[in-house]
């Protein structure tokens, strides 16, 4: 018999994990040393301890890793994702500024974005709404609209856009998030009592990251905490020019090829807010990324 095994990340609490073993047993599972900083979703190689803890030995190579950061702290959102789904509901009015972070977080990562409308049964504030969502609609990204206390609707719209992949959930308070994830995983507070009885981490342990298994939709959900910011000091130019993929084709009309597209002559990104086609919006947060970045660069 050997004691090496793998898993999966379900879960991290501070100093442990919660992994999943190929046979669906839950353990607890702590880092050897700082450099295993695993994210929800990690693939992980093990050592058993006994039968329900193990070492993490290694992080398996990740498809992706969805990240925040701010001044203060950078928080590893979850790996290996498929899709995010970003919350947002027609009241109270939703952050421009976070939901064009997330997208920029996401297309940086190489994740899809899917924005979820929530509330829709609120009739009045859907015109505005809407509108606010026009310059994303305009990037061709998914938008569905969904009333999560109609658990009928939202199995129709959601469940198949979860089948076999790992999306990520995310949104700020009040948006309905916790509504939404109680009708996809029902059982999803006696799952978050069963981790902390597992592993005894006492019964308050709610606030952290946590992957759910949808059985009917065959993929898996990682519910976030509730995020008010979504710093992106990691992203260096590139990568913020990735969240921003309106600029592509026109970025390769600019005559200069380091152009950063704020104040250069012949700009072609410039030329197209001019006109019109790239929102002015869009181009505001991307001007406010890159100074949070270069302000932040001189600070260290
Ligand atoms: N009218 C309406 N209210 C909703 C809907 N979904 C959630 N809510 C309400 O919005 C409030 C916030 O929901 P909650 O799930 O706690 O939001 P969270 O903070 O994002 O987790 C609660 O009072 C919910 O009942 C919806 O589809 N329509
Ligand atoms: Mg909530
Ligand atoms: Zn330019």
């Amino acid at each position: 018999m050997t004691d090496q095994s793998h898993g999966r990340v379900i879960a991290a609490h501070g100093r442990h994990y919660s992994v999943e073993l190929p046979d669906g047993k839950l353990i607890k599972c702590y880092p050897r040393g700082k450099r295993n900083e695993a994210a929800v979703g990690d693939y992980v190689n093990l050592t058993m301890q006994g039968a329900d803890e193990a070492a993490l030995e290694s992080i398996q190579e990740r498809k992706n890793l969805l990240y925040r950061s701010d001044e203060s702290r950078s928080k590893q959102f979850a790996a290996n994702v498929d899709q995010l789904l970003i919350v947002v509901a027609v009241r109270p009015t939703f952050s421009d500024d976070l939901l064009g972070r997330a997208l920029a977080g996401a297309w940086s990562a190489g994740i899809t974005p899917i924005i979820l409308l929530n509330k829709v049964d609120l009739l009045d504030g859907m015109p505005l709404a809407l509108e606010k969502l026009q310059p994303f609609t305009q990037l061709g990204v998914q938008i569905v609209e969904v009333c999560a206390h109609q658990a009928a609707s939202v199995d129709e719209k959601i469940l198949p856009l979860l089948k076999g992949k790992t999306s990520i959930l995310i949104g700020q308070s009040a948006m309905g998030k916790s509504t939404l994830l109680n009708s996809l995983v029902p059982d999803a507070l006696a799952a978050t009592q069963a981790h902390s009885v597992a592993l005894d981490a006492g019964k308050h342990t709610t606030t952290s990251t946590r992957l759910y298994h949808l059985p009917a939709a065959g993929g898996d959900l990682i519910d976030s905490p509730g995020f008010q910011a979504f710093g992106l000091l990691h992203l260096d130019r590139e990568d913020i020019e990735r969240g921003f993929p309106e600029f592509a084709t026109h970025r390769q009309t600019c005559r200069f090829y380091n152009c950063t597209h704020q104040h250069e002559p012949g700009c072609g990104v410039l030329t197209a807010l001019a006109k019109g086609e790239i929102h002015a919006t869009r181009h505001a947060l991307y001007v406010r990324l890159l100074d949070a970045k270069s302000a932040s660069d001189h600070r260290y």
